[in-house]
């Protein structure tokens, strides 16, 4: 597992955590934004953020042309978990170690935080990407983002899981709620840093198979993690998803064919970098870090 001791992950990640930051300075109304700013500045992992501004770089683009991306990315990863905690969702206490944002806050004050930082997202994309992104590409970003939250994607899939908890599901709808509420946001995180890099046709589908792969990996890694994590290493509640009858990789396939689902989807996403020669020791790294982390 590479990714702790990276240095240049490590980097990465400091620097999407220092952006943010700045992004967020302090305003008013001061709850308002001690709340957003409490639950975007937790110690996440940045990984759907360090991807993009690697999928990015893989195609010859910059830090620079996407971290503002990679920062709007982390704040709706950040909102998603706010209303995902809530009692009326998933019901979790806790997130990224501390309590999660309405236990912190209060139940209204976390909608409406989760509310406010859906905008602020499209507001740092537009108001820090460098003018060098042409109005075209941020048009594309922006209809690729919005499908991406919306009712084609995080939201969706959560209605599925939500609608579904307590009910077994085929292994199609299983697909469909992990691809939406999980895997949809990797898949924007790899597609939008290769699109504000101009990357070829050829080359974003590759990187889509490859992001495909890791998204839907992740979530069961997620799954597997909820039965044999600790709340300590966890930062959250382990043991979930059984208690609410929710549909998981391990209900429905049983904890042993999860663990090889995970490592051949894995796998794929290696080998579809290596076989077209697309050169990223990161994202082989990310590949083998949702793989082995479960460990
Ligand atoms: C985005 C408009 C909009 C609505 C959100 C609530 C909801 C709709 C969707 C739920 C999506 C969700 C929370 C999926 C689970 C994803 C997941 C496995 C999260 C954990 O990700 P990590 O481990 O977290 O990367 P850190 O804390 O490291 O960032």
């Amino acid at each position: 597992m590479k990714i702790k001791s990276n240095t240049y992950l490590k980097e990465l990640q400091s620097k999407i955590n220092c952006k943010l930051d700045e992004y967020m300075s302090p305003s008013c109304p001061h709850l308002l934004w001690e709340s957003m700013r409490y639950s975007v500045l937790g110690d996440g992992k940045r990984l759907r953020g360090i991807l993009c501004i690697e999928s990015c770089k893989t195609f010859k683009g910059s830090e620079d042309i996407s971290l503002p991306t990679a920062c709007a990315i982390e704040i709706i990863h950040a909102q998603s978990l706010i209303h995902d905690d809530l009692p009326c969702m998933d019901n979790d206490d806790f997130r990224r170690g501390k309590p999660s944002t309405h236990k912190q806050f209060g139940a209204a004050q976390a909608i409406l935080a989760g509310d406010a930082l859906i905008p602020f997202a499209y507001e740092v994309f537009l108001k820090h990407t460098p003018p060098s992104v042409s109005d075209k590409t941020k048009l594309t970003i922006i209809e690729e983002f919005s499908k991406t939250i919306g009712a084609h994607g995080l939201v969706g899939g959560q209605v599925v899981d939500v609608e579904n908890a307590g009910i077994q599901v085929d292994s199609e709808t299983l697909n469909y709620i992990h691809s939406n509420k999980t895997g949809a946001l990797y898949n924007f995180a790899l597609r939008s840093g290769a699109i504000l890099a101009n990357c070829s046709d050829k080359e974003l589908e590759l990187i889509t198979t490859y992001s495909k792969a890791i998204g839907l990996a992740f979530q069961i890694s997620d799954d597997i993690l909820d039965i044999t994590g600790s709340k300590e290493s966890l930062g959250k509640t382990p043991g979930k998803d059984k208690a609410s009858g929710k549909n998981t990789y391990p209900s429905v396939y049983g904890l042993e064919n999860s663990i090889s689902e995970l490592n051949n989807l894995c796998k794929l996403a290696k080998d579809t970098l290596a076989h077209n020669n697309i050169k990223s020791e990161v994202l082989i790294d990310i590949a083998d870090f949702i793989a082995e982390r479960i460990k």
